[in-house]
């Protein structure tokens, strides 16, 4: 039993291998979609190609779509620069607050997967009705107001065209860019809700508290599989997480009297000390009037640890599978990915091999941003993206 896993493993690794090296010739030639437009003006660390047009057939991704009618450049004729707008609203904001690339990375996580990526997450409660941003996990999400931004962007060059659910795919795909990810192509076409999904919202979203078996069965009944559920996590090499988050791994985990053994002791220490502030049972009333780390944020009252601690850029990626390799995850879920032998192994692949764990996540990105989107008629283009029209 073990021989077989370990030789599938690494019959495996060689079809990696022999992939990685097919994607290097696919890079060299030149398909018709690397115009200067479509790929960002500065080198992303890998870009994923996208499938030659004249053989959509041949292409996996589309194949796994049932929405035929998503396309590459959907806005091509009925708003050409829609694309470009948002790569550079996006950007723009970047330069004023870098906080923004992983408050519009989760965005795209929190709303394709509860029902679908519609943009459902936006809407604001109407007259008594509670919406998607309402729902607990949804606590201390942000972003909303950069989307309103870069709408209303998009609104003056083309009105009542581009959707909110498209510019939270598009916008989320620039955050991992900014954030030193792949580039990955992205279809366009989605349509945006016209309900909010609240019931689903406060259930279906994972827990950070969540074991591994639970993580797995989340993201596999919306169709990933181990190694990419550990891909996608891979999102969390780039943000902040409060301390609130993983405060109860520290001292009385789950009615030990002690923490979470699986916490490495230096970096324990260290957590201890980051959060001390955000103990219920202490209170600290002298305000921060230095920048803090999460710029905008108070790290006195909400304080947390920033991902890429090692400054940003250093290799979307590395730090986080090495970490957790060392012990030194920061949600609970996350430390899980060591805990289970497939994803264990993953881990591993990833932290020796950013341009495995590069072209997975961006693999598994563009499977995200087309979970369940609605089309045609199925839906409508919100003119303002907190409320349905
Ligand atoms: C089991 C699944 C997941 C759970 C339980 C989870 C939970 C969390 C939690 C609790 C935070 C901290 C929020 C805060 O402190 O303000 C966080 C941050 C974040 N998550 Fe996840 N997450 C999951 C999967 C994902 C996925 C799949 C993505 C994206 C593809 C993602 C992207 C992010 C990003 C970018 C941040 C940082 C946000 C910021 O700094 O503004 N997460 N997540
Ligand atoms: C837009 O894309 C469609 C489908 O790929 C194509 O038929 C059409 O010629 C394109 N229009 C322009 C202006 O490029
Ligand atoms: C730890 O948690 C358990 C269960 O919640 C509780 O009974 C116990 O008193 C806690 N211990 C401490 C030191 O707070
Ligand atoms: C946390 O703060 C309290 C005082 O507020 C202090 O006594 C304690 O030693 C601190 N613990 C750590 C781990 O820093
Ligand atoms: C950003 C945002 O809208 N967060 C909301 C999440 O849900 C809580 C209620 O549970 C609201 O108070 C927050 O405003």
């Amino acid at each position: 039993m073990d021989f077989t896993r370990k030789l599938s493993f690494l019959v495996f690794l060689l079809c990696v291998l022999i992939s990685l090296k097919n994607q290097k010739a696919e890079t060299n030639r030149k398909g018709s979609f690397q115009n200067d437009d479509y790929f960002p003006s500065d080198s992303p660390s890998l870009i994923i190609d996208p499938p030659d047009q004249r053989n959509l057939q041949e292409d996996e991704n589309r194949r796994n779509n049932p929405h035929q009618w998503l396309r590459y450049d959907y806005y091509n004729e009925s708003c050409p620069l829609a694309e470009q707008i948002i790569r550079s609203t996006v950007r723009e904001l970047y330069e004023l607050r870098s906080d923004v690339a992983p408050a519009l990375l989760r965005l795209v996580f929190h709303d394709c997967f509860v029902e679908g990526c519609d943009a459902s997450v936006l809407l604001d409660p109407v007259d008594g009705t509670e919406s998607e941003k309402e729902a607990l996990p949804n606590e201390s999400l942000k972003g909303y107001d950069l989307i309103d931004i870069i709408k209303s962007e998009v609104e003056k060059a083309c009105p009542g065209v581009v959707s909110c659910a498209d510019i939270i795919a598009l916008a989320a795909r620039e955050s991992v860019l900014l954030a030193g990810g792949p580039f990955y192509p992205l279809y366009t076409g989605r349509k945006d809700s016209t309900v909010s999904f609240y019931d689903v919202a406060s259930y279906e979203l994972p827990s950070p508290q969540d074991d591994l078996s639970r993580t797995i069965e989340s993201f596999a009944s919306r169709g990933f599989d181990e190694r990419e559920t550990v891909s996608l996590l891979g999102a969390h090499s780039t943000g902040t997480i409060h301390c609130k988050f993983f405060f109860n791994r520290l001292y009385n985990f789950s009615g030990t009297d002690g923490p979470d053994p699986s916490i490495d002791n230096e970096f324990l220490n260290l957590l201890r000390s980051t959060c001390n502030h955000s103990h219920p049972s202490s209170s600290s009333s002298s305000p921060s009037l230095s920048p803090s780390p999460s710029s905008s944020e108070n790290i006195i009252h909400n304080p947390g640890m920033k991902m890429d601690y090692e400054g940003p850029r250093t290799g979307f990626g590395t730090l986080y599978y090495r970490s957790l390799l060392q012990g030194k995850g920061l949600l609970f879920v996350d430390q899980q990915l060591t805990a289970g032998e497939e994803t264990e192994t993953w881990v591993r692949a990833y932290a020796s091999d950013v341009t495995l764990f590069q072209r997975d996540f961006g693999l598994t990105m563009i499977k995200l941003s087309n979970l369940q989107v609605l089309t045609a008629t199925m839906g409508e283009v919100r003119v303002n993206c907190r409320k349905v029209n």
